[in-house]
């Protein structure tokens, strides 16, 4: 399976929602389905897709948040399936795609790739009750629809092919899409989405 049929596959449902994915390959497989306002593509900060997206989901409790992570970010911020089980936001779907690989900068191994480490395992042990570890592109969607109706937290943790797209280049530039996003944010509470921070 690879990872930008599901995305592909998801982006219909992203439409509304409020979206964060890491930077390089997955972030560019989004893009290039078309930008919308309510996506941040978090550059930079490996790792913390996660731990904004909860911080998102606390602060909308009326929007539905996802989040879409690599192995070798989450690897390197563990601690974040602790924290979202400890805070348990009804409202955030956090995807994680496992491609074995650091794909985005190079392709070297992960962790994962040894076949020794398994992190939906990890995300159950830290607590979290509704962990999918999906392998097929019908798994994967039968996993993103079922945690779309489900009113908890949801990790789907996706084996992907290590593949990437053919070109990276985005013209949108941290701050631009950070300062749009929080717009977009914005409007939609004045759309009438109750504000609770
Ligand atoms: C703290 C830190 N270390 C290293 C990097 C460089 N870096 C950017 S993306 C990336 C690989 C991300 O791997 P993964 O999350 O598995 O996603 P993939 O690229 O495979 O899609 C690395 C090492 C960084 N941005 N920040």
């Amino acid at each position: 399976m690879e990872r930008a049929g599901c995305i592909e596959m998801m982006y219909p449902e992203l439409e509304d929602k409020v979206v964060v994915t890491i930077m390089g390959a997955s972030a560019q497989e989004l893009y290039n389905l078309g930008h919308r306002e309510n996506f941040f593509y978090l550059q930079h900060a490996m790792g913390l897709a996660s731990s904004i997206g909860l911080g998102l989901a606390r602060h909308l409790p009326n929007e539905r948040v996802v989040v879409l992570d690599g192995d070798g970010s989450v690897l390197m911020n563990l601690g974040t399936f602790v924290t979202l089980a400890r805070y348990r936001p009804k409202n955030m779907i956090h995807v994680v795609f496992d491609n074995g690989s650091l794909l985005s900068t190079g392709g070297f191994d992960s962790q994962t790739a040894s076949g020794m480490t398994d992190i939906a395992a990890i995300a159950r042990g830290a607590g979290i009750e509704h962990v999918a570890a999906v392998a097929t592109t019908t798994d994967f969607g039968e996993a993103f629809v079922e945690a779309l109706e489900r009113n908890d937290l949801s990790v789907i943790v996706a084996k992907v092919a290590a593949v990437g797209p053919e070109h990276y280049g985005m013209d949108l530039h941290l701050p631009e899409n950070g300062f749009r996003f929080k717009r977009w944010i914005a409007e939609r509470k004045r759309a009438g989405q109750p504000v609770t921070a």
